[in-house]
Formats: C-alpha cells, structure tokens, sequence
C-alpha cells in the first residue's frame, strides 16, 4: 500500500497511529504530498479529486481517502478492534469522539489556512476566534461528559482525541488548551507518552 503523507497533518497522523498500533506499518510505504487548496502542490489530486491528504492505494481496489475511511478499512484488515463491533455498547459514542476530534482538527487546520493563505491585511479575526470558540466549546465537553469514554481498551477515537489535543499543541500552543480542562489535560499526558503516539510527534517538513 501507498499512503500519501505529511508529518504535519494530524489526519495523516490518525492512520500512522493505526499503523502502529495494528502492527502494519511495514506493508505501507509512504510518499511524502505537500500542498494547499490554492496550491495543491504533490498532493495527490488524481487520487483523491478533494486533495486531500491522508489518501491510501491499496492493490485491490480504489485509492482510500478521509482519515476516518482508511482507519477503518486498516481497523478492519488488522482485525484490530479500534472500532467496536456493530451493535456493541459503546459504538455510537465511539464514533462521535472521533467525530469531534476530527472536527477539531478540521476547525485546527482551517485556522492556519486562514493565516498562510490570506495576506495579513485580509485575515478575517472574526473568523479565527469562530473556529477556536468550535475547538473550546469541544473542549468543554470533553471535559464535562466525555472523560469515561477515554479510558478502557484502546480504540478509534483515543487515537483521534490524542492527535487532535498533539496538534492544538503543535500550531496553537499559544492558546493553552488545557486552562480550565485538567482532566483532559492529565488523560493527554498518559495518552502522548504511547510508543504510537512519540513515533508520529507532528513536524514541520
Ligand atoms: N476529512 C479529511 C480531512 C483531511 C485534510 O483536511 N487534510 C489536509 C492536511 S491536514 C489537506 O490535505 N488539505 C489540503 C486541502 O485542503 O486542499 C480526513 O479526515 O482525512
């Protein structure tokens, strides 16, 4: 398999925990994409017409994209059990963790494009704190109703809190995340110091 890869991306970084933790990180090379929607660079375009990385060739089949697709499809060749099984207690919460997680990330992202794509002058404020008050409100739950779903066995949407929380540290650190959420905050230290998760430390490249 080919997995379309930037160090920096914390979708990308979901599927190399995935891989790290499922024990299939040798049956994947990776090719490093670099780009932005303005310009797309070596993202890879034909395979994934949104280009958008992570994007996954796999010889069976069509190219896999979105983060929440090829952490499936590896969940499911691994037979891993990142994600419960249908019907199991738990599932749908499962899924909404991940979801918000993704979401922050996607609100995370959005936020560095704001500045690097616009010229200073143009950089709508109003725009950043509207995606930081979606990260805070985020947070603020997490805190408040969603602490007992991080614990127990590892699954999916550990794996997407942890490099959601990474990745506020790593392009928002200025914004201190963890003021007013101390107990997301100690689950983020244990959670970071898994060998998946030092291994995959976003980076600028
Ligand atoms: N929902 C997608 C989001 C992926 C995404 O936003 N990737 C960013 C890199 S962090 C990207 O490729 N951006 C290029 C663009 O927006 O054109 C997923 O979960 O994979």
């Amino acid at each position: 398999m080919r997995l379309y890869h930037n160090d920096a991306s914390p979708f990308v970084r979901k599927v190399m925990v995935v891989l790290h933790e499922t024990g299939q990180l040798a049956d994947v090379e990776l090719v490093h994409a670099k780009g932005s929607a303005l310009s797309p660079g070596s993202l890879p375009t034909t395979r994934n017409p949104l280009g958008k990385i992570p994007a996954l060739d796999r010889p069976e089949g069509a190219t896999l994209y979105d983060s929440r697709v090829i952490c499936r499809y590896l969940d499911a060749r691994a037979g891993a059990r990142l994600y419960p099984a249908p019907g199991h207690s738990g599932e749908w919460e499962v899924l909404t963790l991940e979801a918000t997680a993704d979401g922050m990330m996607d609100a995370a992202v959005l936020m560095v494009y704001e500045t690097r794509l616009r010229p200073a002058d143009k950089v709508i404020p109003e725009i950043l704190e509207a995606q930081w008050r979606k990260i805070e409100r985020s947070l603020d739950a997490l805190e408040t109703r969603w602490m007992s779903h991080l614990s127990g066995p590892l699954n999916i949407a550990h794996v997407a809190m942890g490099c959601a929380l990474d990745y506020l540290d790593f392009r928002h650190g200025t914004r201190d995340w963890r003021a007013g959420h101390p107990e997301l905050a100690a689950w983020h230290v244990g959670f970071t110091a898994r060998e998946s998760m030092v291994a995959t430390m976003p980076r600028q490249i």
